[in-house]
């Protein structure tokens, strides 16, 4: 028999026509958002990555400006069972801005202005997996889609993908946030059709 540790995720599907179990596509973008739209301008956004040790580094928007970008092409999946293929972004990876921070850290809990928070593992964010976008489609980041940044994790079920992202503290204990609280899955793998706790 095989075992399958709780960490494993085997190949995932390129970017492309692929429909994780449960899902059907969309061609519009739907918004959801659990609250109302936070409007934040270029010149108040910060970002802040604090550590388990309280160690903090913040990025303005001309320090989030002057790294490297990249430009995901990425199918986005929600819970609510809409999936839309082969999105396009521009954004800083987390390997980019995790770089020179030092921890121990296993589990990263996200913080949106407006007070939302998703939780996952440290290792989702990084190897290219993750991004702190601020364009959609060749434009500015909608303020509805989570501009002036969010953070886009596609590999997992979109609620992960904070909109309006300010900050991810580094943790050694897993904490829910706000869905993970309201008994959505704790990792949220589309391919595994983790939507609810017990999945
Ligand atoms: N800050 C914040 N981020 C959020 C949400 C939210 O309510 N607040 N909703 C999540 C959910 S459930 C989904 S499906 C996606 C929706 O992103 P979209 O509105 O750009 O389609 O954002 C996620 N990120
Ligand atoms: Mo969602």
């Amino acid at each position: 028999m095989a075992i399958i540790s709780r960490g494993f995720h085997g190949r995932r599907p390129a970017p492309g026509r692929n429909l994780p179990p449960g899902q059907y596509e969309v061609h519009d973008f739907p918004v959801l958002s659990a609250g109302p739209t936070p409007r934040v301008t270029h010149d108040e956004w910060e970002f802040t990555l604090t550590t388990e040790t309280g160690a903090r580094s913040t990025w303005d928007w001309a320090g989030l400006m002057a790294l490297p970008g990249e430009t995901p092409t990425v199918d986005l999946h929600c819970v609510t069972k809409w999936s839309k293929f082969g999105t396009r972004w521009e954004g800083v990876s987390l390997d980019t801005l995790l770089a020179d921070v030092e921890t121990a850290a296993d589990f990263a809990l996200v913080h949106s202005y407006g007070g939302y928070t998703t939780d996952l593992p440290l290792a989702d964010l990084l190897d290219g997996q993750a991004w702190i976008a601020h364009r959609y489609d060749g434009e500015e980041l909608a303020p509805e889609h989570g501009g002036p940044a969010r953070l886009l994790v596609p590999h997992l079920y979109l609620w992960k993908s904070a909109k309006w992202v300010r900050g991810i503290e580094l943790l050694l204990d897993d904490e829910p946030g706000f869905w993970e609280g309201l008994g959505y899955h704790s990792y949220g793998d589309p391919w595994r059709e983790q939507r609810y706790q017990g999945d």
